[in-house]
Formats: structure tokens, sequence, C-alpha cells
């Protein structure tokens, strides 16, 4: 942009939404599954609202609002108790929307930021203190530009005092450059959306066996979340579908079956850059029996796993 161009919104007129932005459902259905008391969705996001919280310059996509208060009224009517809001990429390193609403939780969620590589020991204080408890790391060429990996090294470094985890999100033909730099991270990982398998390949084929076997190192939890998103052949769930997705739940299900104790389940929700169609949250938290059948992995993927990693102090022992 030259110098002499006008500056993006400083007129305070809201940028309009990016073509074929789909919003999230506005009337979800009452899931069929009763989340066990104490569920965690551990994948969530806010946006906006734009005119609070304008989005980052630097911005890939230009969603609708999602805000706190929407996100929350959707949990009351899921039966989700708790929650972990993901800064997302619209808002660049500006963590003032998710922390707003991380706060306005009063302890019932906790936060994963953006940050830059000079962040400062007081500012990682202070999110801390607000209830961050990870960074995000995004790889996904078409949500932010890359960054160093030195930067990252940076960063990581200075959150892992913290008892901090990095959330990272990749494509799975990916994985094989960026798994020695994910080795030498000093810090948890949490895997968004299993990964991004391609659901064409099969879930026991040599592709998703590999990235298995990434999770199976150490502290590596992964994230059991965004069937919409990883889906080809469907069904969408849309208009009372019971079974949908039916190509992604066997990479869910192998995931919740081989490492029980690490994986998280959640909703994704608003479900930015979806533009074929847009779930049905109540019909997403009904694939969860499909993912994880018995009822002690139900528990474990909902409550003892994510409240082990973001409320050890509240975890109940062996959970
Ligand atoms: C997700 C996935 C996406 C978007 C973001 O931060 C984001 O903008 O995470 C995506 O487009 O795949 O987790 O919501």
């Amino acid at each position: 942009m030259s110098p002499a161009s006008p500056t993006p919104f400083s007129t305070g007129a809201p940028a309009p939404k990016t073509p074929g932005w789909l919003d999230w459902h506005h009337n979800p259905a009452k899931p069929a599954f009763a989340l066990p008391p104490g569920a965690v969705d551990a994948h969530c996001h806010v946006l906006g609202p734009q005119a609070v919280f304008p989005f980052a310059q630097e911005r890939k996509y230009t969603p609708g609002d999602a805000s706190a208060a929407q996100l929350f009224a959707l949990h009351d009517h899921l039966g989700v108790s708790r929650s972990v809001i993901v800064q997302a990429t619209c808002h660049g390193a500006d963590n003032r929307a998710m922390l707003g609403a991380v706060r306005a939780a009063g302890g019932s969620a906790r936060g994963i930021a953006t940050v830059r590589p000079d962040v400062t020991d007081a500012e990682l204080r202070r999110l801390d203190a607000a209830g961050v408890r990870g960074v995000r790391f995004n790889f996904l060429k078409r949500l932010a530009d890359a960054a160093p990996r030195a930067d990252l090294s940076v960063i990581a470094r200075k959150i892992a005092p913290l008892g901090w985890h990095i959330v990272i999100y990749f494509e799975a033909t990916d994985l094989p450059d960026l798994e020695g730099f994910f080795a030498s991270l000093p810090a948890a990982l949490v895997v968004d959306h299993m990964g991004r398998p391609d659901v064409t390949r099969p879930a026991t084929g040599p592709e998703f066996s590999r990235f298995l076997r990434f999770a199976g190192r150490g502290d590596v939890w992964v994230k059991v979340s965004c069937p919409e998103r990883l889906t080809v052949t469907g069904p969408a769930a849309v208009d009372g579908e019971r079974s949908p997705y039916t190509d992604v739940m066997p990479f869910a299900r192998r995931i919740v079956e081989e490492y029980p104790d690490r994986a998280l389940w959640g909703t994704d929700w608003p479900h930015p850059n979806l533009t074929d169609h847009m779930p049905d949250d109540g019909l997403l938290v009904d694939c969860i029996p499909r993912i994880a059948p018995a009822p002690d992995l139900q528990h474990k993927l909902l409550v003892g796993n994510p409240m082990r990693l973001y409320w050890p102090d509240e975890a109940s022992p062996g959970s």
C-alpha cells in the first residue's frame, strides 16, 4: 500500500465479509448424545465483533462476527461446560477478542494466543494470569504468512517456563518437512484437526500411520475435530443427517483408540472458511459416540484429558 493510501477501516466502516463466507448455523439441533457433565470444547474461536475488535490488517479473510456471548449461548445449548478459545488468524497477534471471551467466561475458559517473537516476559505473565495456556503456530499458507522457524523457536523458549503448550496447525503433506522442527520445540504440542489427513486414503495406510507415529512421541495431543473441514464424500451434518462425515470417522476413531489419554474434542465454532456447507453443531456433537464408542473413552476425550491439560489443579486424580 502506498503511504498516501487511506488506512483501511480508519473511517470505522466495517470491512465486507470474504465473498462466499458462510455464517455459523443459527438454529442447531439439540444433540441426542448427552455430553458428560464438565465436557470441554477444546477448540473454538471468537471473531470480532468487528466494531469492537477490528480484524488484523494482515488477515487472509474477513469473517462475519461470532461473539463470546454467541459462543456461550451455543455451549449452553449443546451442554458444553468449559472451553478453550483459540486465537483466530483474522485477529493476527491482537489477542483482545479472545482474552475478552476468556475473561467473560470467569474461569471456565482457557485461551490460546498468537504472539510475536519480541513478546516480553511481562506480557506473557499477563496473558497467563488472564487464562492463556498456549500459543498457536499456524503453517497453513492460506491462513497466515510463514513465520521464520527461528522466530517460532524464540517464542517456544519464552513460553516453555510458563508450562504452556504449542498448538500446531499444518497440512498432512507438510508433516515430513516439519517433524524435525516440532521435535526441537521445548513444550508439549497439541495438533489441530487430526493433522488434516487426506481422508481419501485409508486410515490404516502409510500416510496416517506416519502421523500416528509422530503423535506417539511423548507429549503430543491431538484434536479429533473438524470432520466438516476434512470430509470429501460426507454426507454433511445438515438437515438432521444422523451419520455425517462417514469418511472422516475412521481417522478420529483410530486416534482415540491408540491415544485415549491424549485426544481432545472441539467444535471449531464458528467454522471459519467453510464454503460448501455449514455444519449443524448439534449434529457434530452426535458424531462423538461414533468417534469414541465407549463411555470411558468419551469421558477421557471430553473431560479427563482437557482437564489435565487446561485445568490440572481441578482435574480428578487418575482422569
Ligand atoms: C480453524 C481452522 C481454520 C481457521 C483458523 O485461525 C483461523 O483462521 O484456524 C481453517 O480455515 O482451516 O481451526 O478454525
